[in-house]
């Protein structure tokens, strides 16, 4: 029977919800009455709109008597609406009309793929968030990160090509600190997901990643030339550098460049002829300089000292 006279409303109140993967939502009501009421109970109903459930009756739950209920094991990315009524203890009960609806939709989920928790980063940083929000298009969410616990949000970009929400982190601000990333979501509706973290080392000290020499002749003076790569950290290439060394034996040159775009510069030395060879030894990098780590892929030097003979 869908009606009972004594009760004339009961209100449904949304008091939590989840973003879980199998996401749940805490209703409440409280009900009113016209005479002697012998409300024994409640039942909740739900319908869920994508599956075509316009209207109420397929799914009911005996929430006994109480005034609030979890509603677990909903399916994720599905809108659920709501309502409730009293009823009686009588048999078969009698039971008071609809409560108002109320409909509750999933908050987005976040999960930060990049950078890997517990790497060491340097140079230019790709942030990259994954967001599931079944019930929303895709790339309308609003997501955003934050460096350490600053309070400041930085906007993420959604790159259809990755599927990811995307920005960059120029991480030569924060050399060898531990850096705690963490985002969130907020879908159109203003749902918003649990934050996601990653931790990650930035280490961006530079070293010496090639020396390469070369010589020309001359008279009195024949002409060494070395070619330097720096490296950070990852064995990336770094541009805009600035290395400093020393020429034994130089009449004249240059001991210092500054690296190109693809990370190498060159210096070159006069050398009088009655000298057989010279030796240029890396002695700075501007910045945060690792000497212990300067190598050479080709064997002709250990990244520090290379010596180059009168061709
Ligand atoms: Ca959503
Ligand atoms: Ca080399």
């Amino acid at each position: 029977m869908r009606w009972f006279a004594r009760v004339v409303a009961v209100v449904v109140i949304l008091l939590a919800s989840s973003a879980a993967s199998a996401w749940e939502v805490t209703l409440a009501w409280d009900y009113d009455y016209i005479g002697n009421p012998s409300v024994t109970g409640f039942y909740l109903y739900y319908r869920r709109p994508a599956l075509l459930e316009p209207v109420y009756g397929q799914h009911m739950i005996d929430v006994g008597n109480n005034l609030m209920f979890l509603v677990a094991g909903m399916q994720y990315g599905l809108k659920y609406c709501f309502v409730a009524t009293a009823h009686t203890a009588d048999v078969p009960p009698e039971e008071s009309g609809y409560s108002n609806e109320i409909c509750v939709r999933p908050s987005p989920k976040a999960t930060m793929t990049n950078p890997i928790a517990g790497t060491t980063v340097a140079g230019i940083q790709l942030v990259q968030v994954a967001v599931t929000d079944p019930d929303d298009v895709e790339g309308t969410q609003d997501v955003t990160f934050e460096i350490n616990t600053t309070g400041k949000w930085i906007a993420m970009i959604w790159n259809a090509g990755s599927q990811r929400y995307e920005a960059t982190w120029n991480t030569t601000g924060y050399v060898g600190q531990s850096v705690a990333l963490t985002a969130i979501a907020v879908d159109p509706a203003g749902f918003v997901s649990d934050p996601t973290s990653t931790t990650v080392t930035v280490d961006n000290r530079l070293h010496i990643g090639n020396l390469d020499r070369s010589a020309s002749l001359g008279n009195p003076y024949w002409m060494a030339t070395v070619r330097i790569q720096v490296h950070d950290s990852l064995h990336i290439p770094v541009p805009n550098a600035s290395v400093s060394g020393s020429w034994t034996n130089m009449n004249s040159g240059s001991s210092a460049c500054i690296t190109d775009g693809t990370g190498w510069c060159t210096v070159s030395a006069q050398i009088h002829k009655k000298f057989a060879s010279t030796t240029f030894k890396v002695t700075n990098i501007s910045g945060s300089y690792q000497a212990s780590a300067n190598h050479d892929p080709d064997g002709e030097s250990n990244g520090t000292a290379i010596t180059v003979s009168k061709p």
